[in-house]
């Protein structure tokens, strides 16, 4: 079998490409280890990005985005016993994010591939992947479908959007691969809940017992966040306790957080990982797969669809034998990759408490904190990186 773009992974990454790619005229394979219902179920992000969400109307996949998505202007900062507001809009002449699950952004996408292109659009439930070749013009891929027949794929070029976990980044020869890397010594606990939030807008707060954050899916739906150690058991965390911790981190007089029914719980490792270049031949690493964040700064899944809003053109042009948006590729990704890691490594610095940490780290964190609340240049700084920095260029919006 022959294609022009063999694609690995069916997250946010792989499926916006493969979407993007066609819109060029541009043909792909699409594989997937897991289901359908698997990957449409998986609880992760919930904020876009201005330019994530200009991304997905320009693409248009944005129906029930701008229906069901809640446009936010600002968070809310909390420490020590006060919360102060940052307002997006006003700090960064209008920009904004926008509450949407990644569940949502995924189920738009898997509907709109089925659509267009029929069933086999996307393979699901795939297994043995393997890539190969990649440095020659004619990469293979590799897999087993569902009904156990074994196929290689000939392809003009891969694209490993297969997450942290995946096989593509793996498949480079670590002699031409830098890996940065550092795990930090917590934990986040997620939890969604059936009930309505207790607050407009996000709520990151910082407390002597831990990072707590407050998001939302919806009108009734409530995503709330704990820090835990990193070797935490979510068998040690029964509903109640989870209440209790996050009312405590949330405290304030005249306010109260609501509780309700607990959906969904897991716990979450915290770590900061960057590997370049984010090619080695005709692969192309995209997303999770090349590169992780912690989640304080919301950027994972906005990394992942600006990495191939980035791809998409430079592979059509590749397909077309011009090979210098590909050249770039790695390069134009990595800046962005850097300044989302260091926003979101400040960001988780500044707002979780280290186990054993002195009472420097406080120190610092609520001075860091006072100055961001009180200095405009300080919240500009923040806004900006928070609605997406640098902004997507107009050219990469126009399909
Ligand atoms: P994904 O979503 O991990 O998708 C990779 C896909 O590849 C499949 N796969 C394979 N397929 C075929 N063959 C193989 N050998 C394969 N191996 C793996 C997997 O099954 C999967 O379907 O990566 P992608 O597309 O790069 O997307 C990245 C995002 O999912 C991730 O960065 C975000 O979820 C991170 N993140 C957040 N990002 C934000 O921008 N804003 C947020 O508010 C935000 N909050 C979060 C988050 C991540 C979290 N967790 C659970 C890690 C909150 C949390 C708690
Ligand atoms: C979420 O809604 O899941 C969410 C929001 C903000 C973050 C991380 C996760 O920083």
């Amino acid at each position: 079998m022959r294609t022009q773009v063999g694609i690995v992974g069916a997250g946010p990454a792989g499926l916006l490409l493969s979407h993007l790619l066609a819109l060029r005229g541009i043909e792909s394979v699409l594989i997937e280890i897991r289901s359908r219902e698997y990957c449409e179920a998986r609880q992760r992000a919930g904020v876009l990005e201005d330019g994530s969400v200009r991304l997905l109307r320009a693409a248009g996949l944005a129906d029930r985005l701008n229906r069901q998505g809640i446009e936010h202007g600002g968070i809310y900062l909390q420490f020590a016993g006060e919360r102060h507001h940052i307002d997006f809009r006003e700090l960064t002449g209008g920009r904004t994010v926008t509450v949407y699950a990644q569940t949502e952004v995924v189920k738009d996408i898997i509907a709109r591939r089925l659509a267009d292109a029929g069933p086999e659009a996307i393979k699901f439930e795939v297994t043995g992947t393997e890539v190969a070749d990649l440095d020659t013009q004619q990469p293979k891929l590799r897999y087993t479908s569902k009904d156990g027949t074994r196929h290689e794929v000939t392809c003009d070029a891969i694209a490993g959007c297969d997450g942290f976990h995946g096989i593509s980044r793996p498949a480079i020869p670590p002699a031409v691969q830098a890996v940065t890397e550092r795990d930090y010594p917590y934990a986040w606990l997620g939890i969604l809940a059936d009930v309505p939030p207790s607050t407009d807008e996000l709520i990151y707060a910082h407390h002597p017992r831990g990072f707590a954050l407050h998001s939302l899916r919806g009108p009734t739906i409530s995503r709330l966040y704990l820090q835990v150690g990193s070797d935490e058991d979510i068998r040690d965390w029964p509903d109640q306790r989870i209440w209790d911790e996050l009312s405590e981190r949330f405290a304030l007089p005249g306010w109260e957080l609501k509780q309700g029914p607990v959906l969904d719980k897991s716990i979450t490792p915290m770590r900061s990982f960057v590997s370049s270049p984010m090619r080695y031949g005709r692969l192309f690493l995209a997303g999770d797969a090349a590169h992780i964040v912690p989640p304080t700064g919301a950027k994972g899944l906005n990394l992942a669809l600006a990495d191939v809003a980035y791809l998409a053109p430079a592979l059509a042009d590749l397909a077309r034998g011009q090979p210098e948006l590909a050249d770039q590729y790695s390069g134009t990704c990595l800046s962005r990759v850097w300044r989302s890691t260091h926003f979101s490594w400040w960001m988780t610095t500044m707002l979780h408490r280290t186990p054993g940490a002195d009472d420097m780290e406080r120190q610092l964190q609520l001075s860091q904190l006072r100055y961001v609340v009180s200095s405009q240049a300080a919240a500009t700084s923040l806004a900006e990186n928070y609605t997406g920095y640098p902004p997507l260029p107009a050219t990469i919006l126009t399909l």
